[in-house]
C-alpha cells in the first residue's frame, strides 16, 4: 500500500501566533515527511473555492476574511493514513471542543480561529494539493530515511 498524502496549512493566527515551528514539529515526529511547502497568501478565490462546501453557512464571509487576513503556511504531508492521523492530530473544529493532547485541543479556544486546516478525505486532499502546487513543487524523499518509521521489510509497510 503506498503512502498517502494530505494538504495542511496553518493559518494566519498560527503564524501570527508564533506557533508555526510547534505545530511542524509534532508533525515531523509522529514520522510524517514533509514533501511540499509554501508560504502564501491565500487569495480570495483561492478562499472562496477552497471552502465552497461553506459557501452557504452563515460563518462563510467571516471565514474567507480570517483566511485571507495574513500568510499561511502550505504543506504537503506524506505518511501511513495521512490523512485520518493528521485530522486526529488536529481535534475538532472548534477550539474549546478539542482534546488536550491535539493541535486545538493546546492551542486554540476559538470556534473560527482555529490554527489549522488538514484534508478531511482522500479525495479532498487530491484536489487541494492540486490547487496549491504543481506537480514539480513537491519533492521524493529517499525511502531508506523512512525505514524506522514503519517496517518496510515486507511487502506492506506496516
Ligand atoms: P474543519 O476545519 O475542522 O474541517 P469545517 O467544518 O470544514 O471544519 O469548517 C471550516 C472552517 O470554518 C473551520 O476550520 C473554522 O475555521 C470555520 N468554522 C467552522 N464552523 C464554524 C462556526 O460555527 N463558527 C465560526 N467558524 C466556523
Ligand atoms: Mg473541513
Amino acid at each position: 500500500m503506498p503512502l498517502e498524502r494530505t494538504l495542511v496549512f496553518l493559518k494566519p493566527d498560527a503564524l501570527v501566533r508564533r506557533l508555526a515551528g510547534e505545530i511542524i514539529s509534532r508533525f515531523e515526529k509522529r514520522g510524517f515527511v514533509i514533501v511540499g511547502m509554501k508560504l502564501t497568501c491565500i487569495t480570495e478565490d483561492f478562499a472562496r473555492s477552497h471552502y465552497a462546501a461553506h459557501e452557504d453557512k452563515d460563518f462563510f464571509e467571516p471565514l474567507v476574511r480570517y483566511t485571507t487576513s495574513g500568510p499561511s503556511l502550505v504543506m504537503v504531508l506524506e505518511g501511513k493514513d495521512a490523512v485520518r492521523v493528521v485530522r486526529d492530530m488536529l481535534g475538532r473544529t472548534f477550539g474549546g471542543d478539542s482534546p488536550p493532547g491535539s493541535i486545538r485541543g493546546d492551542y486554540a479556544l476559538s470556534n473560527r480561529y482555529n490554527l489549522i486546516h488538514g484534508s478531511d478525505s482522500l479525495e479532498a486532499a487530491v484536489v487541494e494539493i492540486n490547487r496549491f502546487f504543481n506537480p514539480e513543487e513537491l519533492v521524493a524523499h529517499n525511502r531508506e530515511n523512512i525505514k524506522w518509521i514503519y517496517d518496510m521489510t515486507g511487502t506492506e509497510i506496516v
